[in-house]
């Protein structure tokens, strides 16, 4: 079967109380969707430590976890950002990020991921329609659909610099792969580099695009530096190259449930963290 319905909540229930910073009209919101998006959220101090701690985790010394465009180059995302920059550590412990994802997800929650993701100006180049879902857990062995994202815009994004498309309702959905099938080569699949043998790698089908889009919508999300776009795990989103003469930088940060530790994770720390470290 390609496709089969969810079967894990997407607001999760639990006796632990914790705090409710979500209204009702925004849980439902983002139980339909699989999104919520936050117009210029974050104080001008939170947002400049976002953008401080990225620039210390780019000054490093080219590390195994600078991921580049196809030029080898310029970089396209730095992953474990998280652990380059104690700025970016501080970043994603906020409390607007973490008591969210309580609530969402019932649970304590640990960081399992952050990246800088850099789609510069003329340059940049696209990612293709995919679940987060499907890597996490093929690849990771994530158990339950129990973890979130949170994109931190700390460029104007707008409908020129390849903004985040997302398909509502498409988070309602699990997709099947046939993972033996997948290539080895994991900078190749983290730059979604496939060379049209998509399907194998985790990237949906036109079919299943299509399909996704007669259900849903696709939503394009753009906004000021400062805006945070929230979705959970398995929403299929994408985005295209960024011809425009300006950069579009983003700094994405996982949340996963302290209840849903991986179960023989196969890529490298640096793409997937071992440690649960309740925030
Ligand atoms: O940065 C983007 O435009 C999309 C990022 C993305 O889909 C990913 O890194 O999985």
């Amino acid at each position: 079967l390609e496709i089969e319905q969810r079967i894990d909540p997407v607001i999760w229930t639990a006796k632990e109380r914790f705090a409710e910073p979500l209204s009702k009209q925004q849980l439902d919101f983002y139980s339909r969707n699989g999104f919520l998006f936050f117009p210029n959220v974050l104080t001008p101090n939170l947002s400049n430590l976002a953008s401080v701690g990225t620039k210390e985790a780019s000054s490093q010394d080219r590390k195994e976890s600078f991921i580049y465009e196809k030029d080898e180059t310029s970089l396209r995302s730095i992953y474990n950002a998280h652990n380059l920059s104690s700025k970016l550590y501080e970043f994603v412990k906020n409390k607007f990020f973490v008591e969210i994802a309580q609530q969402i997800l019932a649970s304590q929650v640990y960081l399992y991921q952050s990246q800088i993701n850099y789609k510069k100006s003329f340059s940049g180049t696209n990612f293709f329609w995919h679940h987060d879902y499907t890597y996490w857990h093929y690849e990771d062995g994530m158990p339950q659909m129990r973890a979130l994202g949170f994109v931190t815009f700390l460029d104007d994004v707008s409908y020129e610099n390849g903004p985040i498309m997302m398909i509502s309702g498409s988070h309602l959905w699990k997709t099947n792969f046939n993972w033996k099938l997948r290539s080895k080569d994991i900078k190749k699949s983290i730059r979604h580099d496939f060379d049209n043998d998509r399907e194998n790698n985790g990237l949906l089908s036109n079919e299943l695009v299509s399909y996704f889009v007669q259900n849903g919508k696709i939503q394009t999300i753009t906004g000021a530096k400062g805006s945070v776009l929230l979705y959970d795990c398995n929403t299929v989103h994408a985005s295209s190259d960024n011809i425009s003469p300006w950069d579009r930088t983003l700094y994405l940060a996982f949340y996963n449930s302290v209840h849903n530790g991986l179960v023989n994770p196969t890529r490298p720390d640096y793409i997937t963290e071992r440690e649960i470290l309740p925030l």
